[in-house]
């Protein structure tokens, strides 16, 4: 066994007292509030961990629910340090002004002339030998069954892609060598509805096998109502999923009828050999494995509708959340058995983990975060020996995450708990409240809240990495290599805008500086096809530039050495202003060229 057990001096009594919901807070809050029902934990001032001008350790992706998208937020001290858009219109970054990013936001939306947005859920980094390597991040769109590829050298997204014949991508996940990516689908489609159905492959929903530009390699054939949170294994053979829905049931009432739901193992290994044995039927380009391929597919039967499951470190295990249950059940992956339903608290939805062998499952019903050790619950100890520590967590934790809990080596530093409500624990702004997240330090024996940082709607999930991951992160576009590889133009040089007609085409090339752009006036005839390219001549870091055109919708910022390329259709006669939109020097305002249509 791989799990360190470990020597404990801790007080068996205390954590029986903490169970019960006698809370005294390890910050010296010393309350007999019940877990959840009062601010009885205070925090010891987390941003003070990270004095002025110093830098943060780890960076933490989160997914921001609807506001879909990603923000990136230094660990410890909780600063956001920015957003990267996927799925939304941005236009600090204009993103989805441009082209480019328009055509991936529109273009893989259900009815592209509506307005493009997401409900992200689950960022997953890339990973090599089962660890975050640090070069891109994924992340799904449940609403619209999406799914994006975030380079983490630029920090951009790079590709979206709509997945077909399922609905609601809500669980991905990353082979442990990022050699795939998968996708569950959360809703049920009916076979009638199904463009894809007939009698050989009837299914409910599908697990999709994608690449790792995300081009779909497979799909599974599930014959449930759902598949949901989603998990690979460390040595990259299985992608695992909560199956809450085997009653196939379209109400509530029916989808908790079944006394057991499942975990449902596949077995990448066959997606393999079933794809070169051509096991699989072509439909619209999709090839739908055979659904009966022997060893594709295991479900283990488990509690009533599960959610979380979460591999811990050493790869024999995963951790299962019961939800409806007080139990989170340990699946064996060599032999796919429950081996132990372990209780921990009212309300598991997921749990991390850290480098000493303890789990930290969030109980979205205590409120609180329960750390146990995995060895001594599955050598049968009591629960006042197994339980290590309880924490209250305002309010109802959702998910949580330990820097590199989904991974072979987690840090054993930092816990991040995303709250779902935060009730008392700011000033009211409203009716709606902040949305609310703590962080804790879990490098002693006993959880230690370092901080609260309310955040915009909503903090769902994340996961954290150390900084030095990301430390070849570009800082600036080399302006040849930019223009070369995106855009195919010869590079533009200071003073050299060139003007290209030809018909009604016309393509202008032209540069950004400090403080003006290359053209100072630009004449064009109505109904021009029009494409502009601007080259930022800018060497010095953090000098960005925009470029926006407010009567024809264009809007985008650029990087130093960042080629950027607009179009726009000519189609009305006037003079209209072309200006920088991000704050660049003294002469900021003053950055603006003006663009002449003439009958
Ligand atoms: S799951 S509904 Cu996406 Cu735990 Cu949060
Ligand atoms: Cu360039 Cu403001
Ligand atoms: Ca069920």
């Amino acid at each position: 066994m791989m799990l360190s057990s470990i020597k404990r001096p801790v007080a068996v009594m205390a954590a029986a007292a903490l169970l019960t919901g006698a809370l005294a807070g390890c910050t010296g809050a010393t309350s007999k509030t019940p877990a959840g029902s009062g601010p009885e934990n205070t925090a010891s001032g987390g941003a003070a961990l990270v004095a002025p001008g110093e830098l943060d350790t780890h960076l933490g992706f989160w997914s921001s629910g609807p506001y879909g998208g990603v923000w990136v937020v230094g660990i410890p001290s909780m600063r956001i340090l920015r957003e990267i858009p996927v799925f939304e219109q941005r236009a600090g970054y204009g993103w989805g002004f441009d082209p480019e990013s328009r055509k991936m936001l529109q273009d893989t939306l259900p009815d592209p002339t509506r307005a493009s947005w997401g409900d992200t859920h689950h960022p997953m980094l890339s990973k090599t030998g089962g660890n975050y390597d640090g070069r891109f991040l994924y992340i799904n769109d449940l609403a619209n069954s999406r799914i994006a590829k975030i380079d983490l050298k630029i920090f951009k997204t790079v590709a979206i892609k709509r997945i077909p014949n399922i609905q609601g991508v809500h669980g991905i996940g990353v082979h442990a060598d990022t050699k795939y990516v998968f996708a569950t689908g959360e809703y049920e489609i009916p076979n009638h509805l199904n463009p894809n159905a007939n009698a050989d492959n009837k299914f409910q929903t599908a697990v999709t096998v994608m690449d790792p530009d995300l081009n779909v390699v497979a799909q599974v054939p599930i014959e449930y109502g759902n598949t949901d949170i989603m998990g690979t294994t460390h040595d990259g053979r299985y992608v695992y999923t909560t199956v809450y829905n085997v009653e196939n049931g379209t109400v509530m009432k029916d989808m908790v009828a079944a006394e057991k739901d499942a975990i449902l193992f596949i077995d990448v290994t066959k997606v393999d050999s079933a794809l070169k044995e051509g096991k699989f039927k072509e439909v619209g380009g999709i090839k739908i494995l055979d659904t009966n391929y022997p060893g594709l597919k295991t479900f283990v039967p488990v509690g009533k509708n599960p959610h979380g499951v979460d591999p811990e470190p050493s790869g024999k295990y995963i951790v299962v959340s019961g939800k409806l249950s007080p139990n989170a059940s340990v699946v064996d992956i060599a032999t796919m058995k429950v081996v132990k339903e372990v209780e921990v608290g009212a309300g598991p939805l997921h749990s991390s983990f850290d480098n000493k062998g303890n789990v930290y499952t969030g109980n979205f019903l205590d409120s609180n975060v329960v750390k146990w050790n995995l060895a001594d619950a599955l050598a049968g100890k009591p629960k006042e020996e197994y339980i290590r520590d309880v924490q209250p967590a305002h309010y109802s934790p959702g998910h949580m995450m330990a820097d590199g809990g989904g991974t072979k080596s987690p840090g054993g530093k930092w816990l991040v708990v995303p709250n779902k409500f935060s009730k008392d624990r700011f000033v009211n702004v409203g009716a709606d409240y902040p949305e609310n997240q703590q962080l804790f330090d879990i490098s002693g024996d006993k959880m230690k809240l370092i901080m609260d940082m309310p955040i915009l709607p909503e903090p769902h999930d994340l996961q954290i990495a150390p900084a030095e991951l990301f430390k070849d992160a570009i800082q600036a576009y080399d302006a040849t290599e930019a223009a070369a590889h995106e855009h195919k133009i010869e590079p533009t040089k200071d003073g050299e805008t060139r003007v290209v007609r030809d018909g009604n085409k016309v393509t202008v090339y032209t540069t950004a500086k400090r403080s003006e752009f290359g053209f100072k006036e630009l004449k064009l005839k109505k109904g021009d096809h029009v494409t502009i390219y601007v080259t930022s001549l800018e060497k010095t870091k953090d000098i960005t530039h925009g470029f926006a055109l407010p009567d024809y919708g264009i809007n985008k910022a650029l990087n130093p050495g960042e080629t950027i390329k607009m179009e726009f259709i000519a189609d009305k006669v006037g003079t209209y202003w072309a200006y920088c939109t991000w704050f660049c020097s003294a002469l900021h305002l003053e950055m603006r060229s003006r663009i002449i249509i003439e009958e």
